[in-house]
């Protein structure tokens, strides 16, 4: 019997309610003063209350199949069309995907950006995303998510696992509408009060790396990744490679010395230490370039340092080696940006092999597996760093925010600080950057939008490759 109810049943009786109301009557105690055929008129008419109220409650209404109130004479909105929006307004190919629905001016908008082959994406969007879709129910997340994975039979691929990331965040973004709160509501709720991120300082030398440190520091950044060149150095090299004199591979073929670049992190590291202090958090990008004796050799040079994160260590094809690399330093580890699929890192996570996750978000399929992962890892004290550079849109940037809001695990976001006029007039909505710290669009979904016709604008290009060699013209994994 509930307390509402048993007050009722009292007021009727010969007892004032003031008196419960102060408290000053114990309930058991009164009950022998009234009569047994009281007592039987009161706990049939108390057990019929109950079951009256039982009757109005939510669970009566969902037991008898009747519909929820917030959804009663409202058919269950329906996804009317998945498309595929190309757009590249920086440069970088951009691949975002609208759902559609069957409520005029519901939509939603997820990421689906695989830059060096987003052609493809668009292709798996409008050949077979459309048509799976259309019809069905936009509440059921999960099931949608489930059902598209297995649906191609072959899965687990970035080209499929992207189309999958648009969808999954476009229903996020339509679910937080229809509920008329920001998406990270819904995971949860606040953890912080905004997102901390790093900046990315690079240059040709080393006092170039210094000079762009000390500016994001006085931008508000407290941590900052450093990188001298490209990825392993690429465009520094003193010399030309020897696979060039001899012809081999092509002329936008990239060069890496690799003694070149392991011998000069540990300098970058000692000379940004010195000129920036102690206090700024120092992250580097290894981009699983180099032999894992190098780099367990590299690391126990950096230790000194106190980097925050290395990341990618290893290449994806390496990941036997972690065991050795974990027991041979104590520098903190981040990788994942080129995972695709849970499989890929159970087991180093459960083996405390890194110490953050910086999957590309939609690379596994978006906001529903990225959640998954992040609460996996608080079990394991792994953190989150999620991939977030220029090849990201600002939708994914909104929902990598979003997340991190959410959830107790964080580490650290990379990117979604910078996004220029020409994307700002694609997306409105992007995530805003103050002190160091990015913050969501407090609107309700993931609080961004897409002009089409703007995006039109800027056409996606097809040429996007990774071709890294060694002197003697051998591929390294880039
Ligand atoms: C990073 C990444 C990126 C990738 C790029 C690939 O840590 O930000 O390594 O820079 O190389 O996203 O397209
Ligand atoms: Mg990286």
């Amino acid at each position: 019997m509930s307390y509402l109810n048993r007050r009722q049943v009292f007021s009727n009786c010969r007892y004032k309610t003031k008196n419960f109301k102060n408290n000053t009557m114990k309930y058991p105690e009164r009950l022998h003063e009234i009569g047994r055929r009281d007592a039987v008129k009161l706990l049939t008419a108390g057990s019929a209350a109950g079951f009256l109220g039982f009757l109005g409650s939510p669970l009566a209404r969902a037991e008898s199949g009747e519909k929820p109130s917030y959804a009663k004479g409202v058919p269950p909105v329906t996804i009317k069309n998945v498309k595929a929006i190309a757009t590249a307004p920086s440069g970088s190919n951009l691949v975002v995907v609208k759902v559609e629905t069957s409520e005029p001016g519901l939509y939603g908008l997820g990421c689906a950006t695989f830059t060096q082959r987003a052609v493809a994406v668009v292709a798996a969007i409008e050949s077979y995303m459309n048509d799976f879709c259309v019809g069905k129910d936009v509440d059921n997340i999960e099931d949608m998510w489930q059902s598209f994975y297995v649906g191609s039979y072959w899965r687990n691929g970035p080209v499929l696992n992207n189309g999958l990331s648009g969808l999954d965040q476009a229903l996020w973004d339509i679910k937080g509408k229809r509920a008329n709160m920001p998406v990270y509501q819904l995971l949860g709720g606040k953890s912080r009060f905004a997102v901390p991120v790093y900046a990315h300082a690079s240059g040709r030398t080393i006092e170039d790396v210094v000079a762009s440190t000390k500016q994001f520091m006085e931008r508000g950044f407290k941590y900052v990744r450093i990188q001298l060149g490209g990825y392993g150095g690429v465009g520094t090299a003193a010399a030309a490679p020897d696979f060039r004199a001899a012809g081999f591979g092509i002329e936008r073929d990239n060069y890496m010395d690799e003694f070149a670049y392991l011998s000069s992190v540990p300098k970058l590291f000692e000379a940004v230490r010195k000129s920036c202090g102690e206090r700024i958090e120092l992250l580097h990008d290894i981009h699983e370039r180099n032999q894992p004796v190098d780099v367990i050799n590299m690391c126990r040079e950096l230790e000194r340092y106190r980097p925050f994160f290395i990341e990618d260590p290893l290449s994806p094809e390496n990941t036997h080696w972690w065991q050795h690399l974990r027991e041979s330093t104590s520098v903190p580890f981040a990788m994942g940006e080129l995972f695709n699929n849970v499989n890929e890192f159970v087991q180093p996570m459960v083996n405390h092999y890194f110490d953050f996750i910086r999957v590309h978000i939609s690379q596994i399929g978006g906001i529903t597996p990225a959640m998954k992962i992040a609460r996996l890892g608080e079990w394991f004290n792994v953190r989150t760093a999620w991939h977030g550079p220029g090849d990201v849109s600002p939708v994914g940037h909104a929902a990598n925010a979003h997340i991190d809001l959410a959830i107790w695990n964080f580490g650290i976001q990379e990117g979604g600080y910078n996004f220029s006029e020409k994307e700002q007039s694609v997306f409105s909505g992007c995530p805003t950057f103050r002190d160091g710290y990015i913050h969501v669009n407090e609107g309700p979904g993931l609080g961004i939008d897409i002009n089409e016709k703007e995006a039109a604008k800027y056409p996606i290009g097809t040429r996007s490759n990774w071709t890294v060699r060694k002197s003697d013209g051998t591929i390294i994994r880039p």
